[in-house]
């Protein structure tokens, strides 16, 4: 399977995030993304390749440029302020607040766009976030190809980030970048499989209301859990989308038994609707020992979820999202890999 990295990745790290009432060291960090690579190195998974440029407008088809503006300038604009640190909104916008204008000032667009105190930018966060989306891109030019099986591994993740909104350290989302690039190249459908242990809730609110694109989550139920405000079983899609979201929410606590059950329905949703190609929203943050989650997943548990999702048959590009218990971030997610590639 060939590897999709940049090394811009590290050019993204975050100065810290705010944790049960303390500002704490970023669990998103750039060891993770090298970890993997040497995991799957040692493994000979595939070859490494470099992503290659695409044009914005394949960023604008899923975001509001508003947004990635901010994404692009916002750090700079921070620090000729005078500003330390990362950029964080301090205030969010909810209920009541004017929804018909993006605000002018800093301050006012990352309350506009931002919605978590975990999601900073930095002087140099913009190229690694660009080249997050451009190995996303990359692996889907070469499923568009007909390439069997792809890694992505991007970092910074995407699954958070909606059309107009971004946080959970997510800034771009990679993969609805790279499904809709896929429909743009001749796809009738896309299939996205999110497995990180967060509700993919960027993704979900950019399909929502679409059939070109089924989305199936299992994740921790937000009874519980991040993202707290969507993920809920009874969010079926809406208009031409009813019918195309699948939410799986699960309790803290659980272990292979009950995620393979949602698996297993999960899958069959997705062969159900046939598609041309499947995406795997790729989070490890599942196993037992991550430090912000409380699922019970084991090194072994990710093989057979790579084997489980190879018998689907479809092309398969994997997307590097969560998972932050970092020594063991490499075999977890590469189990995965190898356990598709049988
Ligand atoms: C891509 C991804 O996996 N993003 C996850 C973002 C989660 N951010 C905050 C989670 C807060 C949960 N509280 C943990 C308390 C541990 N002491
Ligand atoms: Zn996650």
């Amino acid at each position: 399977m060939d590897i999709i990295f940049s090394p811009d990745h590290a050019l993204h790290q975050s100065p810290g995030e705010l944790n049960s009432g303390e500002f704490v060291p970023a669990f998103e960090k750039p060891e993770r993304a090298e970890i993997i690579l040497s995991r799957a190195k040692a493994v000979d998974l595939g070859p490494v390749i470099a992503p290659d440029p695409f044009p914005a407008e394949h960023l604008t088809r899923i975001h509001d440029p508003r947004m990635l503006d901010l994404l692009r300038t916002g750090a700079a604009e921070w620090a000729a302020q005078g500003r330390q640190g990362g950029a964080f909104p301090f205030t969010f916008f909810t209920r009541g607040f004017r929804a018909d204008r993006v605000p002018q000032t800093l301050e006012g667009r990352l309350a506009w766009f931002c919605f978590d105190a975990g999601t900073p930018l930095t002087a140099t966060s913009w190229q690694a976030i660009e080249s997050s989306a451009h190995v996303a891109l990359t692996g889907a030019a070469a499923i568009a190809q007909g390439k069997r099986s792809i890694f992505s591994l991007c970092r910074p993740p995407g699954h958070h980030a909606g059309s107009d909104h971004y946080g959970g350290y997510c800034f771009i989302n990679n993969v609805a970048v790279a499904a809709q690039y896929l429909l743009d190249q001749g796809a009738k459908r896309v299939a996205i499989l999110d497995v990180d242990y967060h509700h993919g809730n960027g993704t979900q609110q950019i399909f929502y209301q679409r059939n070109d694109v089924l989305l199936v989550n299992i994740h921790a139920t937000p009874d519980q859990e991040y993202p707290y405000l969507l993920g809920f079983a009874d969010e079926p899609g809406a208009g031409a989308g009813e019918g195309f979201n699948l939410n799986l929410p699960l309790p803290w606590g659980t272990d292979w038994a009950g995620w393979s059950a949602a698996l297993e329905a999960g899958c069959q949703r997705v062969a159900e609707y046939a598609p041309d190609v499947l995406l795997i929203s790729l989070g490890v943050d599942t196993y037992i020992k991550d430090p912000i989650s409380q699922f019970k997943l084991d090194h072994a548990h990710f093989t057979l979820m790579g084997e489980r999702i190879a018998k689907l048959g479809l092309p398969t590009q994997f997307i590097m999202e969560g998972g932050y218990a970092v020594a063991e971030i490499g075999v977890n997610a590469v189990n995965v890999l190898t356990g598709f590639e049988g």
